[in-house]
């Protein structure tokens, strides 16, 4: 008989939960990846994709990328001959050297971003790109980088929030533009469920977490801020703004003060589609306090998601909901501003001999389109050809046989497609490292339980090798993981080992209290109301309170976020996620479907002047009229189109930081012809 073990893990994903994970082994072999039970956030449970995934084909060696693979065929076709990894290095290194040789190190470009979020995995490649002075595609870029812009002018920070652990304290709380049914379906399932207080969900969608909440207010999309200065307007009409702390902690109030006393509840009823009662019940909730907010990943992916986020952010800032136990706000908990990780440390900026040059993932299609054409594209920890916007011109960029293109990836994505050396990337179960969590303040281990699939390296092993190959010297590009390990845990006082059998830890046994001494890193050193630094980026001074123009008559915005069954594009591969999410749909308001002569099932054209996509409709008023909501995850390459919904984005901006706005995307829906 085989006796049973157990490994402590820590799923890696891009996902509020970091769940703790037992992964059952039996011999030497994996027999189950489950929750774990003493894991204070999943306790014993995963969702359904990974338990699908992580017991599938992330486990899979006939799925897996197992060695290098150099192109055979056309870019796109998937036409790849097995080789050698020095083989494969050779020729990525003699590639980029002699770019670098040429004076050309700009060329070279990074894309990366969190298909593992263990920091080392994560991170450590960037010191060889910083090294060699590349120019790194700017992974926020892609998802939230206009929430950062906009809240660190309020706050000066925006990576530091609050803890969950207080939400015991609490009497209030409104998640604005997240959907953790969906996005952390853990924090979802237990922390939102047992919140003790008034549960307030902000969204146009009446998602499961939507439709367990107390007050469930649904402006149309790219409306939060006039809802937000509505909100504050009944809040002063019930005297709970706090002018104490309003004097004390923050700047700019006589400025803002005129923009609130116009947006009455009444107004703010108009441009939203809340009514108005609503409005003042949501105020009496929130004002009561103390009270929490969190600010949602897709309140920022709109055109004006920058000035959505700085708008939301006053609501603490005018209630004085900040620096006490049960206040605050969260968008993101970084694991340095949090937990005191040595984050940088990772990446090593300071290796750059050059000036750092970035461009934005909205900008990425044109600038391959660009010359010099015989640039190099390097893909790690992304998926551009499913993530990205400007689908149909990007593979058509990504198509150039002057491009020269790596991918590492586990599996033959359709960005693997286009590359000419495919690299096998090891997965989270194949080699050690750290996972923090970036809604719970905790960090966690991530263990290895079995050897690499094949031939398949960690991220940081391939750029190790990569940078032998080419020649460098510089020590740090060589650093082991077991020394960066002992690194990151040093403000922890913990071993790894410790760490492994403990499981995840928080480094704070208590609840913190975030900001409580109330020193905020802007020019000031309040919260800034008005923002001089904002003016100085051309940005207004002031947060705005005016709606986002409504589509056209006859189109409808379009809202493709977190599915439950995907985690982004991962996942799509897997058969029995497959098989539950098939077909892709959109679901439209009855009234929206009825106007269209659209029933239940029927097949519709969805299309604007970048693509036509044919999705199955759905009916249903969890999407208010006038919006269609259909996920993202899905890859191009399974549809008969070849596309998916990312190519009906052509790459809207939003207001800040040059960051996508996918949810500013407008379509006409109509029936297929028969
Ligand atoms: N329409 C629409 N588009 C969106 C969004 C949206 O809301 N709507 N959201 C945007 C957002 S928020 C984001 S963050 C982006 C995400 O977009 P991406 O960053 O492209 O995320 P994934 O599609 O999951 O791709 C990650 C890839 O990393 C691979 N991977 C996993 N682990 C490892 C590893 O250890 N090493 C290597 N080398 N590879 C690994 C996975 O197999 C997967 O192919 O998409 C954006 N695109
Ligand atoms: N299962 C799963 N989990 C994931 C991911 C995934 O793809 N799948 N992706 C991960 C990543 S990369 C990220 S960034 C996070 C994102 O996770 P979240 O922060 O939850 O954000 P989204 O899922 O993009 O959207 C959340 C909700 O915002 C609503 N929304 C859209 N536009 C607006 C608007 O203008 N105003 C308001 N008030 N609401 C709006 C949408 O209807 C949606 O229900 O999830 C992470 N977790
Ligand atoms: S993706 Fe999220 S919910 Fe699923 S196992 Fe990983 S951390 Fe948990
Ligand atoms: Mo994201």
């Amino acid at each position: 008989m085989t006796c049973e073990t157990s490994i402590r893990t820590t799923c890696p994903r891009d996902c509020y939960d970091s769940c703790g994970i037992r992964v059952v082994m039996k011999g030497r072999g994996i027999d189950r990846v489950t929750g774990d039970p003493e894991h204070s956030g999943n306790r014993g449970s995963l969702c359904g994709k990974c338990t699908l995934a992580y017991n599938g084909v992330w486990r899979d060696p006939s799925v897996r990328l197992k060695v290098p693979l150099r192109r055979t065929g056309r870019k796109g076709e998937g036409a790849f001959e097995k080789i050698s990894w020095d083989e494969a290095l050779d020729i990525v290194a003699g590639r980029l050297n002699s770019l670098i040789d040429d004076g050309r190190a700009v060329d070279i470009l990074t894309a990366h971003y969190t298909g593992t979020c263990s920091v080392i995995a994560n991170q450590f490649p960037m010191r060889f790109f910083n090294y060699i002075g590349a120019t790194e595609v700017e992974p926020d870029s892609i998802c939230n980088l206009s929430g950062h812009i906009g809240l660190g002018y309020v706050m000066g920070e925006s990576a530091k929030g609050f803890d969950p652990r207080t939400a015991k304290d609490a009497s209030c709380l409104i998640v604005w533009g997240a959907n953790p049914s969906a996005s952390g379906p853990h924090v979802d399932k237990h922390w939102l469920a047992e919140f003790p207080g008034t549960l307030i969900v902000i969204d146009p969608i009446r998602t499961p977490t939507a439709a367990r909440a107390d007050i469930h207010l649904r402006p149309f999309p790219g409306t939060d801020a006039a809802l937000a200065f509505g909100l504050l307007h009944a809040l002063k009409q019930i005297r709970r703004l706090d002018s104490a702390f309003i004097e004390s902690h923050t700047v700019g109030f006589e400025e803002l003060e005129p923009l609130i006393n116009e947006w009455s509840p009444a107004r703010a009823a108009a441009a939203t589609g809340v009514s108005e009662p609503e409005i003042r019940t949501a105020a009496e909730a929130y004002g009561a306090g103390p009270s929490m907010l969190w600010l949602g990943q897709a309140l920022c992916r709109a055109p004006t998601g920058g000035n959505a986020f700085r708008t939301a952010a006053l609501l603490p800032a005018l209630t004085g909901n900040i620096g006490k136990p049960g206040t605050g706000l969260n968008f993101l908990n970084g694991k340095g501003p949090t937990r005191g990780m040595d984050m940088g440390y990772l990446g090593r900026a300071d290796l750059r001999s050059n000036d750092a040059v970035s461009i934005s993932h909205m900008d990425l299609r044109a600038h391959l389109e660009a010359a010099p054409h015989d640039k190099a594209l390097l893909l790690w920890n992304i998926n551009v050809a499913a993530s990205n916007p400007d689908q149909r011109k990007l593979l058509n960029a990504l198509q150039s046989e002057d491009l020269f293109t790596v991918v590492a990836d586990l599996f033959m994505t359709d960005s693997a497609r286009y590359a000419d050396i495919v690299l096998p990337a090891a997965s989270f179960l194949e080699f050690d490292d750290i996972v923090g969590s970036y809604f719970h303040l905790s960090v966690g281990p991530q263990s290895k339980a079995l050897e690499p699939v094949g031939e398949a390296l960690p991220n940081q092993e391939i750029f190790r090798r990569l940078a032998a190959k080419m020649g460098l010297q510089e020590p740090a590009l060589f650093e082991e993981d077991r020394a960066i390990i002992e690194h990151m845990l040093e403000p922890f006082g913990i071993t790894f080992e410790e760490l492994k059998v403990r499981g995840t830890v928080y480094p704070e046994t208590e609840p913190v209290v975030l900001w409580e001494n109330l020193d905020f890193p802007t020019p000031s050193g309040r919260i800034e109301l008005a923002s001089t630094e904002a003016e100085g980026d051309g940005h207004p001074r002031l947060p705005e309170p005016e709606p986002l123009a409504r589509p056209l008559p006859n189109q409808l915005r379009l809202l493709t976020p977190a599915s439950e069954w995907h985690m982004n594009s991962s996942y799509d591969n897997e058969p029995r996620i497959r098989e539950r999410t098939d077909p892709a749909t959109i679901t439209l308001h009855p009234d929206d479907a009825a106007a269209r002569g659209l029933m239940e099932g029927d097949e519709a054209q969805v299309s604007n002047e970048n693509a036509t996509l044919t999705l199955t409709v759905r009916v249903s008023d969890m999407t208010p009229p006038g919006v269609g909501w259909a996920p993202k995850g899905r890859w191009p390459g399974a549809a008969g189109e070849g596309l998916n919904i990312n190519a009906l984005n052509p790459g809207l901006r939003s207001d800040m930081g040059n960051s996508t706005a996918v949810h500013g995307v407008e379509v006409t829906v109509r029936a297929s012809a028969c």
